[in-house]
């Protein structure tokens, strides 16, 4: 069995590292963070996914799965680094060269060499073979083989979807696509489609920015509808019904570390082409801002001045507080003078700059209960969780309470 190398121990590295060790390979993860490194050696694992501390452990015990601030030689190496946008929103591609960097001394004629971080397209032809050729290999003889396979995991159910979600393998060469094919073939239940990088690129990009545009029309559905006095999300569920529509839902704005980037790497390439896409991010931007100016509003017929805030991960059901809208409202409610009381039951203090309440102690006073993420502990919650509130008052952005006796209550594109 090959060995396989992995760069980069984070969301999407470690989960890969676990998941071809627990088939068998032998596979050596490294990271430039010492912190991580330490505490994976000490058996210690940063993410929490269902079923992964398991797998860790039963591989770490076979001696299988090892990891170390530099790489070790191996048939196959990965790259799973971040790739953040500057400020001027273009692509950070730091990180992909200073790992491509410090692999290439390990590696050898006729290794494969995957990256799966997201990268703007044409990035694997004039940034990532360059700096291969500068080492002495050639990927276009094949001295080395040189692949883009972009993962499509969903944070709360990566393992499973490493698993079983179809993936892509975009060659910079037909060989190098077919090589990469095989390893992936031979270890997942999804098909594997074989492409040239830059489709694979443009593809990963797409699916994140279809579902960026498709929640900017829900979003803008959302405010038309409270300006028509209809429910957004009533008119959501039945227009998909329709076979052939999905509409997405509308929320307080777009998080995560896809979504709200992604669509940044195909604009920088292709500025002048791609209005629809800029218009969407521009709208999704701006939708925390919205939630701020709605509570302002209500401020004029309601008495608002302590606030519980409810859910400050990006999306429902995990931990992860990157590119939160939650921590924008929570600032600019801070801000404006509110006393805000958040509470989120995944999230952890040291992850976020607001001070965290449970949520019997974010509610007790509050004027306002501002729900903003549709944890499963939130959905329905009972009248009776909110009886200590100064008045019974709810903003759900999620819609995701149902209206009670008592409780006033708004929703997001609804009125
Ligand atoms: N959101 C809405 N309305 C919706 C759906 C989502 O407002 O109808 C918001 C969420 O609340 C969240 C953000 O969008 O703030 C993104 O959440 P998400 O669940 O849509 O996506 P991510 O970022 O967790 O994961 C996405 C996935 N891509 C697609 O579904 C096309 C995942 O499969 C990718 O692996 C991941 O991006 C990635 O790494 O690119």
């Amino acid at each position: 069995m090959e060995k396989i190398c992995v760069a980069g121990l984070g969301y999407i590295g470690l989960p890969t590292s676990i998941f071809f060790a627990d088939k068998g390979y032998d596979v050596h993860g490294y990271d430039i963070n010492e912190r991580v490194v330490k505490s994976l050696q000490n058996k210690q694992i940063h993410i929490d996914e269902p079923g992964l501390v398991e797998k860790f452990l039963q591989s770490v015990e076979r001696g299988n799965l090892t990891f170390d601030h530099k790489p070790a030689e191996a048939d196959v190496f990965m790259v799973a680094v971040p790739t953040p946008i500057n400020e001027n929103r273009k692509g950070n591609l730091s990180y992909v060269e200073s790992a491509l960097k410090s692999i290439l001394p390990y590696v050898k004629k006729g290794n494969l060499i995957i990256i799966e971080s997201t990268i703007p397209p044409k990035t694997i032809e004039e940034f990532v073979v360059p700096i291969i050729k500068e080492q002495g290999f050639n990927p276009d003889e094949n001295e080395v083989f040189v692949a883009y396979c972009p993962e499509r995991v969903i944070p709360g159910k990566i393992l499973d979807e490493l698993q079983n979600n179809d993936r892509i393998a975009g060659g910079y060469t037909e060989e190098a696509a077919g090589k990469a094919a095989a390893l992936f073939s031979k270890n997942i239940s999804g098909n594997v489609y074989e492409t040239t990088a830059l489709t694979a690129e443009m593809t990963k990009l797409m699916e994140n920015t279809y579902r960026d545009v498709n929640i900017a029309l829900a979003n803008e559905l959302a405010l038309v509808s409270e300006q028509l006095g209809v429910d957004a999300f009533e008119i959501i569920s039945l227009a998909n019904k329709h076979p052939r529509v999905h509409i997405h839902s509308p929320g307080p704005g777009v998080g995560g570390h896809c979504i709200p980037i992604d669509p940044y790497f195909i604009i920088e390439k292709a500025e002048a082409h791609t209005p629809l896409i800029q218009r969407a991010r521009e709208i999704n931007e701006q939708m925390p801002h919205y939630v701020v100016d709605k509570i302002n509003e209500l401020k004029e017929t309601h008495e608002i001045k302590n606030i519980a805030l409810l859910g400050l991960s990006y999306k429902a059901n995990v931990s992860d507080v990157r590119e939160s809208p939650s921590l924008i409202i929570a600032e600019q409610l801070i801000a404006a003078g509110y006393n805000v009381k958040s509470h989120d039951p995944y999230v952890s203090e040291q992850e976020v700059s607001v001070s965290l309440y449970s949520l019997e102690e974010s509610l007790r006073e509050a004027d306002l209960a501002l729900i903003l993420v549709d944890h499963n502990d939130f959905i329905n919650l009972p009248a009776s969780a909110f009886n200590e509130m100064n008045q019974k008052l709810i903003f759900d952005t999620k819609k995701c309470i149902k209206p009670m006796e008592e409780i006033t209550l708004y929703q997001l594109g609804n009125k």
